[in-house]
């Protein structure tokens, strides 16, 4: 059988106030696109699905739309769980419609999916809290599912106890994990699991959060967990969370982030991006396919050393995201900012930077003198503020402010 992995769509994400609903639509075509060319008879969606607890109607009907879309009218299963940016209850709430179209939906750790089964065949066999068995159109063995939506010390609150609830919470996952899979996943099936946390690999590489998701542990959130959590009968663990493409562990079986669709902060900067394709049957080792995205608009950051190099540069790259870094000797000019501006639309954040050394008012090059006249005065705030002179425009602009007010 063949399942189709994709996580962290974040529907309504602003990158620096640009909003990606317009790409998120292409991108999600390009996915639904993939599952139709691959024939794929398994939608996986690990979190993070939305960007924020109340999303906007226009990003709630792109998410049902590709939903029913994937779902290729009750012939291909569908499975989505909330990540630490959705809203559980809110992830759950459509459940009984989308179960009529064989989406399943799971907010809480804990949820158990009622029976289902569509008209085309894709049907519930099995079901516990966090773990659902179906049978699908076309597939000869059960596909048994270990689900895990995010998970942690508040969501989970009324099973932990007070003191050291992140060790308790490893420990209340993994032995869960064990008897669920004890119980359920025997050879006859494939067995997969599907969670939206943090994993690092026993020993060696340990992969950066994004500047979107590192805040997390701050927030009641979790710390990693290591792979060594997950039952033995497991052939692949769907994660989500990294918005890199990240192989954590490749033995015994695969435990993989597909990669959000979309570069969704300036630390993803020049990502290429995912969907994964995993080939399952019973007893045997999967085996995985990228599919690499192609709509999504690239995110970059550059630093040029002259207007005249970023104008050229942005008129080249037209269709892009990118922060500029512009370093000069003088501080940019309006002019020059007009002119870099009006080059690109897609300009997310335009830093000027000095050549020269840059001094502070708690480290002043020279004391200030206030027998200097004004000009020269506001001349050298403006350089130890900004570390550039100001320019000649500048200067006329503040003698143009003093006059006005005598
Ligand atoms: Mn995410």
């Amino acid at each position: 059988m063949k399942i189709l992995h994709t996580a962290d769509w974040h529907l309504g994400k602003k990158l620096n106030g640009f909003s990606r609903h317009n790409e998120q639509v292409l991108i999600l075509d390009e996915i639904c696109t993939i599952a139709d060319n691959q024939k794929v008879d398994l939608v996986l969606v690990a979190g993070d699905l939305f960007d924020g607890p109340n999303p906007s109607s226009e990003s709630t009907e792109l998410f049902f739309k590709t939903l029913k879309r994937l779902s290729a009218d009750g012939s291909r299963a569908v499975v989505a769980i909330a990540g630490n940016h959705d809203s559980p209850e809110r992830i759950a709430a459509p459940e009984p419609l989308a179960l009529a179209c064989g989406i399943v939906l799971l907010g809480f750790p804990d949820a158990l999916v009622p029976h289902f089964e569509t008209e085309k065949g894709v049907k519930s066999t099995k079901a516990h809290p966090g773990f659902l068995e179906m049978e699908l159109p076309g597939v000869q063995f059960p596909v048994r599912l270990i689900l895990t939506p995010f998970a942690n010390e508040v969501r989970l609150r009324k099973y932990l106890g007070q003191e050291n609830a992140t060790l308790e919470l490893k420990n209340l996952l993994s032995s869960n994990w064990e008897t669920l899979a004890n119980d359920h996943c025997d050879n006859d099936g494939v067995n997969i699991l599907m969670t939206h946390l943090y994993f690092v690999p026993e020993t060696g590489e340990i992969e950066a959060e994004s500047d979107d998701e590192r805040s997390i542990a701050g927030l009641g959130g979790t710390d990693a967990f290591p792979v060594s959590m997950f039952p033995s009968q497991i052939q692949y663990v769907a994660l989500g969370h990294i918005h890199k493409f990240w192989k954590v562990s490749s033995k015994p079986f695969p435990v993989v982030y597909s990669s959000s669709p979309l570069c969704y902060s300036l630390s993803e900067a020049g990502q290429e991006k995912f969907v994964l394709i995993v080939d399952a049957v019973p007893q045997k080792a999967v085996t995985l396919d990228k599919i690499k995205l192609e709509n999504g608009k690239k995110v970059f950051r550059k630093t040029f050393d002259s207007v005249d190099e970023t104008v050229s540069w942005l008129s080249e790259n037209p269709d892009v995201l990118v922060e500029l870094t512009v370093v000069s000797d003088e501080y940019l000019k309006t002019e020059d900012t007009k002119r870099i501006y009006a080059a690109h639309e897609g300009i997310l954040d335009l830093i000027p930077k000095s050549r020269k050394q840059v001094l502070t008012l708690s480290n002043p090059a020279v004391p200030v003198d206030i027998q200097l006249d004004k000009i020269k005065l506001f001349e050298d705030f403006f350089k130890q503020k900004k570390g550039q002179n100001p320019s000649e425009e500048l200067k006329e602009l503040f003698f143009e402010i003093l006059n006005s007010e005598s």
